[in-house]
């Protein structure tokens, strides 16, 4: 039963049981199960339990970072599946992609690029912690269509508003779209800055990704 293998596969991230999660994603991949569903259904739901136990103080630090190589090790298994079911090979368009500066979560970063390569973009992702001017510098070096920013904490989404306004004050601004996401987004947030798209997970920013490119 499937409902059995994505509670063991939640339990293996509150565990932090990093041999054990990419023995699940084998067994995913194995079975024939779509890799997404199985982050989304299985890995997604203890990593967020463990996130909510670290808000209000019943988990700690480590947990935290248990839970969080194991959710990687989980991804980086099914990545591979996940590329070669990507069936539409037309080449979208350039993406530079990162999770900004002070930040260095890079799990749903990672996964929103590899949806978006599997769907036909052509992503240049940058890693964790990355400057804005070394974001803007690979966008123009690229002649990029879309500048992506990720980020996971309400310090760092700040600096989503100033990869915009150094755009902006650059006079780059209409050379390329800005899409931006991560837990703490919000559409407000997205209105509040001017940024051009947005979505609340990887498939999202594929349709999102898209839209942009005939907008
Ligand atoms: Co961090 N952390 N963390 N953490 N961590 C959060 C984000 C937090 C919400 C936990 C909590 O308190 N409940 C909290 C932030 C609070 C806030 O600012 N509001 C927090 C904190 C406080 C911290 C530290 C400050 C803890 C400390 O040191 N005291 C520290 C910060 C370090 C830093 O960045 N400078 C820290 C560290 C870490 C670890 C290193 C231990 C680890 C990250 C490991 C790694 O990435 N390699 C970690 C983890 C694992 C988490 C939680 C539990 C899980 C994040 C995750 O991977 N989710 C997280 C709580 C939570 O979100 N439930 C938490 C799974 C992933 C698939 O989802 O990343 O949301 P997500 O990505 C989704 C969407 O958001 C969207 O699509 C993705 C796929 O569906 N998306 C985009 C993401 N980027 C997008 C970009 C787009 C479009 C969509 O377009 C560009």
């Amino acid at each position: 039963m499937n409902t059995d293998l994505f509670q063991a596969m939640a339990q293996s991230i509150i565990d932090g049981d990093t041999e054990l999660a990419e023995g699940l994603a084998r067994q995913a991949i194995a079975q024939g199960m779509d890799p997404l569903e199985a982050i989304e259904k299985g890995f997604v739901v203890g990593v967020n339990q463990v996130g909510e136990q670290f808000s209000c103080g019943e988990a700690y630090l480590p947990e935290l970072v248990m839970a969080g190589e194991a959710m990687k090790r989980a991804v980086s298994t099914l990545e591979p599946e996940m590329a070669k079911r990507g069936t539409q090979r037309q080449v979208y368009g350039k993406v530079v992609l990162a999770t900004i500066h002070g930040d260095i979560h890079d799990i749903g970063k990672t996964l929103v690029g590899t949806m978006l390569s599997s769907a036909g973009f052509q992503v240049y992702d940058l890693g964790v912690d990355v400057p804005i001017e070394a974001l803007i510098a690979k966008a123009l070096e690229e002649e990029a269509d879309i500048i992506a920013v990720s980020a996971l904490l309400t310090t760092t989404m700040v600096r989503q508003r100033e990869v915009i306004q150094t755009l902006d004050a650059r006079g780059l601004r209409s050379k390329f779209k800005v899409m931006v996401g991560g837990a703490p987004v919000t559409r407000d947030w997205v209105a509040e800055i001017g940024a051009d798209g947005y979505s609340e997970d990887a498939i999202g920013a594929v349709n999102v990704a898209k839209q942009l490119m005939q907008a």
